[in-house]
Order: C-alpha cells, then sequence, then structure tokens
C-alpha cells in the first residue's frame, strides 16, 4: 500500500456554517472536493501524526463513500487510529459519546443534519474537538483559509475497509476500529435516568410513538425503548436509516414529521411523541393532543430535571440560545442559577458546559441536551421527559399547563423564508442593522419598539467575541422579535424571524400562538420590510 501525493488547486467557497460545511451532495462528489476540504482540516489542526479520530455519519447518501475516503486520507497522514460505527454510523450526540469516552483527538461527522439526503440533496461534514463539542470559529475559520492554500492532499492506495463488521483491522500502519454505534452512546445515557421508573411506565400501559424518519436514531431508540425500557415493538416506527430519508425531510418540526403530528391530535392518540432529526441531535416532544415548543421544553426539564438521578444534584446554571425564548430565564429565576445567552450553534455551548457554567443547553431549533456530551440529544431529551412522566405520572399536557400557570407562558413562533435570493435577505438585515439607532421609540402595530441592537457575545470563559448573532428587536418586557440569516441551507438564502411574547394570565394561555403574537408578527413585518424585501406574503415554515 503506498501513499499518493495528488497535486490539487483551491476550492472556493469551503467555509464551514452554523455547524460544518453543507453543500448539494453533487457538490461534495465532485473530484478532490471532499478531499481538498479533509485534508485542510488534518492541515489546520496540526497535522494527523499520531492521532485517533472517531468517525461516523447519519448514513444519507454518500455516508459510506465518504467514509473510505477519509479513512485513506487518515492513514496516508499519519493517524494511530480511526474509531468508526459500524455501517458508517454514529449519531452526532453518539460521535460526541464516543469521542469523549475514548479520549480521542477529534472526529469528524457525516451529515447535513435536518437537510434532505440523496444525489439531489444535501451532504456535510463537521469536525468536533477533544472535548467531544463542535469546533469553534478560530479552528473552522483556520480550515476555511487552509482550503484556500491548498496544493496536495494525501491518500492511502488500498482496499475499502470492511465496515460492516466490527472489530479492528489495519489500513497501511493505521488501526481501524469497527464499533457497534449505539454501545458508548447508551451505556452513558442510561446512568442519567430511572430506567425502573421508565420501565414501570411503560408496564403500566403507558403507550408513546418515536417517529426515526428514516434517519440514524432507529437503532438508538429501538435499542433503548423497545429494548432497554420494554416499550411495545412498533413504538418505533420509520426505524431503518435510509439514504435518502425515504425521501422526506429529516426534520423533527410540526411541518416535517406530518405523520407523527396526526396521529398524536387524533383520537387513538398515544400518551406521548417524540422525533428526531437525521443525525439524531433534535428532537421534537408531544403529548396527546399538544405540542411542546423546544423552548418550552427545555424551561419544563430545567425546571423537573432534579427528577432524574442525573441531575439529582441541581443544575450549575442552563443556557440558551439567544433566539430561544426566554421561558428558560424564568425557571432558572426561580431556581436561583445563571442563565447564559449565547449566539445560534451547540459549537457556543461548550465552554460553558467545559467550565461548569451550564447543566442544560437548549435551542428554538428543536435542540435540547446537557453536560453528559458536547452536542444536542435528542434521544436524550425524550429521556427526559419520559423520566419525568415516570415520576409525576401525569399527562404531558396538564404538566405544560401546570408550567405556564405557576412561570406564565411565552408564546412563540419561528417563521421561515426559505430560498430568497442571497441579496434580497442581506438587504433586509443591512436595513434593520442601519436603522437600529432610530429604531428605539418606533410604534408600529401598537407596539412601541423599546430597544433594538445586533447580538455580540463575548464568551464568558475564553473572551472570545462573536459579532452580528441576530438582530434583536424588544417590545418592552414582554415582546420581542429577532432576525437573522441561516448559516446551514445550500441553495440561496433563507431569513428566520423568531417572534415571541409573555402572557403571565393563566386565562388566557390556550390562545393558538398565532394569534397571541399577531400584534408581533404584524410589527415585526413593518419594521423590517419583510414583505417589500421578500417578495412574498407569508412565511414558507411557521414552527
Ligand atoms: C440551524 C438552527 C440552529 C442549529 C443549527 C444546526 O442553524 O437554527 O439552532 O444549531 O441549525 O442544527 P441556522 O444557521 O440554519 O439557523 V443541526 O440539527 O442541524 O446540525
Ligand atoms: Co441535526
Amino acid at each position: 500500500m503506498t501513499v499518493r501525493t495528488v497535486a490539487t488547486s483551491p476550492i472556493d467557497g469551503q467555509q464551514p456554517g452554523t455547524s460544518g460545511l453543507r453543500r448539494k451532495t453533487r457538490v461534495f462528489m465532485q473530484p478532490g472536493y471532499l478531499e481538498n476540504f479533509v485534508q485542510s482540516l488534518f492541515d489546520a489542526i496540526g497535522g494527523l501524526t499520531g492521532k485517533t479520530l472517531v468517525l461516523g455519519g447519519d448514513g444519507r447518501f454518500f455516508n459510506r463513500e465518504a467514509a473510505q475516503t477519509i479513512l485513506k486520507m487518515a492513514a496516508a497522514n499519519g493517524a494511530a487510529r480511526v474509531i468508526a460505527g459500524c455501517g458508517g454510523l454514529l449519531s452526532t450526540p453518539a460521535a460526541s459519546a464516543v469521542i469523549r469516552a475514548r479520549g480521542a483527538d477529534g472526529g469528524i461527522i457525516l451529515s447535513a443534519s435536518h437537510n434532505p439526503g440523496g444525489l439531489e440533496a444535501d451532504f456535510g461534514v463537521k469536525y468536533n474537538i477533544a472535548s467531544g463539542g463542535p469546533a469553534l470559529e478560530g479552528v473552522t475559520e483556520a480550515i476555511h483559509a487552509r482550503t484556500l492554500a491548498i496544493s496536495e492532499y494525501r491518500i492511502l492506495d488500498a482496499p475499502d475497509v470492511d465496515l460492516d463488521r466490527q472489530g479492528t483491522t489495519k489500513l497501511g500502519a493505521m488501526a481501524v476500529e469497527v464499533i457497534d454505534p449505539v454501545a458508548d452512546w447508551l451505556a452513558l445515557i442510561e446512568t442519567l435516568f430511572d430506567m425502573d421508573a421508565i420501565r414501570g411506565l411503560f408496564e403500566s400501559g403507558f403507550r408513546m410513538r418515536f417517529d426515526a424518519l428514516h434517519a440514524v436514531t432507529g437503532p438508538y431508540a429501538t435499542a433503548i425503548l423497545e429494548g432497554r425500557l420494554g416499550a411495545p415493538a412498533g413504538t418505533v416506527v420509520n426505524a431503518t436509516p435510509l439514504p435518502d430519508f425515504g425521501g422526506g425531510h429529516p426534520d423533527p418540526n410540526p411541518a416535517h414529521a406530518r405523520a407523527l403530528m396526526e396521529e398524536m391530535f387524533s383520537a387513538e392518540a398515544p400518551d406521548f411523541g417524540a422525533a428526531a432529526d437525521g443525525d439524531g441531535d433534535r428532537n421534537m416532544i408531544l403529548g396527546r393532543g399538544v405540542y411542546v415548543t423546544p423552548s418550552d421544553s427545555l424551561a419544563v426539564l430545567a425546571a423537573n430535571a432534579a427528577l432524574a438521578p442525573g441531575y439529582r444534584g441541581g443544575l450549575a446554571g442552563v443556557a440558551r440560545s439567544m433566539p430561544t425564548s426566554r421561558a428558560v430565564d424564568r425557571v432558572a429565576a426561580r431556581l436561583g442559577i445563571p442563565c447564559h445567552e449565547t449566539p445560534t450553534g451547540w459549537k457556543y455551548f461548550g465552554n460553558l458546559l467545559d467550565a461548569g457554567k451550564a447543566t442544560l443547553c437548549g435551542e428554538e431549533s428543536f435542540g435540547t441536551g446537557s453536560n453528559h456530551v458536547r452536542e444536542k440529544d435528542g434521544l436524550w431529551a425524550v429521556l427526559m421527559w419520559l423520566n419525568i412522566l415516570a415520576v409525576r405520572r401525569e399527562p404531558v399536557a396538564e404538566i405544560l399547563r401546570a408550567h405556564w400557570a405557576e412561570h406564565g407562558r411565552d408564546y412563540y413562533s419561528r417563521h421561515d423564508y426559505e430560498g430568497v435570493e442571497a441579496g434580497r435577505a442581506q438587504a433586509l438585515i443591512e436595513g434593520l442593522r442601519a436603522r437600529l439607532p432610530e429604531l428605539p421609540g418606533t410604534q408600529a402595530a401598537g407596539l412601541t419598539v423599546s430597544a433594538a441592537d445586533d447580538f455580540r457575545y463575548v464568551d464568558p470563559v475564553d473572551g472570545s467575541v462573536a459579532e452580528h448573532q441576530g438582530i434583536r428587536i424588544l417590545f418592552g418586557d414582554d415582546a420581542r422579535a429577532v432576525f437573522r440569516l441561516s448559516g446551514t441551507g445550500t441553495e440561496g438564502a433563507t431569513l428566520r424571524v423568531y417572534l415571541e411574547r409573555f402572557e403571565p394570565d393563566p386565562a388566557r394561555h390556550g390562545l393558538d400562538p398565532q394569534a397571541a403574537l399577531a400584534r408581533v408578527i404584524a410589527a415585526a413585518g413593518e419594521i423590517a420590510g419583510i414583505r417589500r424585501h421578500m417578495g412574498r406574503d407569508a412565511p414558507d415554515v411557521r414552527t
């Protein structure tokens, strides 16, 4: 087996976004595209000599081919060992768990997460550091800089590794260890929850539906829910990971997990419903006839965390991304613990978790997790809910109603305008940014702007600064609109408008969120000129 050094030249646009480099699958399949990025990554982290890497992905189209290429490149770059999930699979939280459990130097996750998969859809590559968390901007910028200067990559001329058989083999001088993708994660997750209590809940006749959306969580959910916890067979549906996710959008939200929504709002609805995304880090939580927004879910989990053995000692603090509703802030205030506000993207929670400043974290985009790994973890959230339900033995709707009665309700909705021409989306944001100083005092739809800014984050641990993380417009203490552009799309731009309003009065906690938010929606539209800039009357997706 010989190391081949291949001459190459820089490819424009290999800049990682909110969560890794995501592009059309066909772009990733162009000769040299993946190779350039991976060699740049290896170069930017100081080479691979003697290092151990974890490798896995969500099973989407091109996952296997990309894994083989990366294995051969890692061998050619002097890595000591690559620990790969069997079949090339590892959910994002499992990859984080394996990196930490094995003391690896880092890991590569092949996924475009909730984006569709297939030859005509999306692919992605994400690099995680030794803590198990996504690389921060310092690293991703160094990788990008390297992609603009690269002149050669190294790859071993060797036959493919058999990724379907567990055990250790050699690829040149490098060890390739193929592991059960579920085992390390499962061993960790079991220590956090009262497994007997959840088992007892299922024994009592409690019914649940988990929709894996033909993505990576199928094997994980089946192992823990139907295997360890005794949920009846068939509790987990769409459990086989498919390269194109069955043609669907592996995004656990009311718009894309339609079948689950319909079942949970039907006459025969089970007690509890949940879904996860392509790479298993997102979750959606439902009860019979009720949908729990991710922001409320985070707040409920924080308020009830002590019911789970892993969090019995209390929470050091909580953290949420800036556009996530302030429901968890109210819980933190009640518990007397700090609440941190970070930019969008899980990577910003890493330092807070490492420093012991936060125990639970969450994002409005269906992401929740804790300090057990350094990624959001869809099934972790599902198990937290199950643990709470096993102890409280109340319906989800009742838990939510009681939570709002105690803390008030933060009505919340996100409006996405997808596939917008990049210039138009940029113009809307620039327009708002330019008017920030003059916005306070402005009236729109009967609301008055009390403050407006461009979110800037200073990491309390290492002092790093992230600028331009979203335009915030506050309407007094109770209402808010936030505007930002997506950093995970692969086509055009996506404008996200996050809307919320606090309602303290329990008599008004049963409204339709779109109706409860009508004035905030109108004011946000008026102030930003959404219709004029977007050239459309309504958002494409409301969650
Ligand atoms: C979106 C979400 C963000 C999340 C990111 C990755 O980013 O808004 O909260 O961290 O996806 O999630 P953006 O830039 O498109 O708004 V995952 O499950 O995709 O990797
Ligand atoms: Co994801």
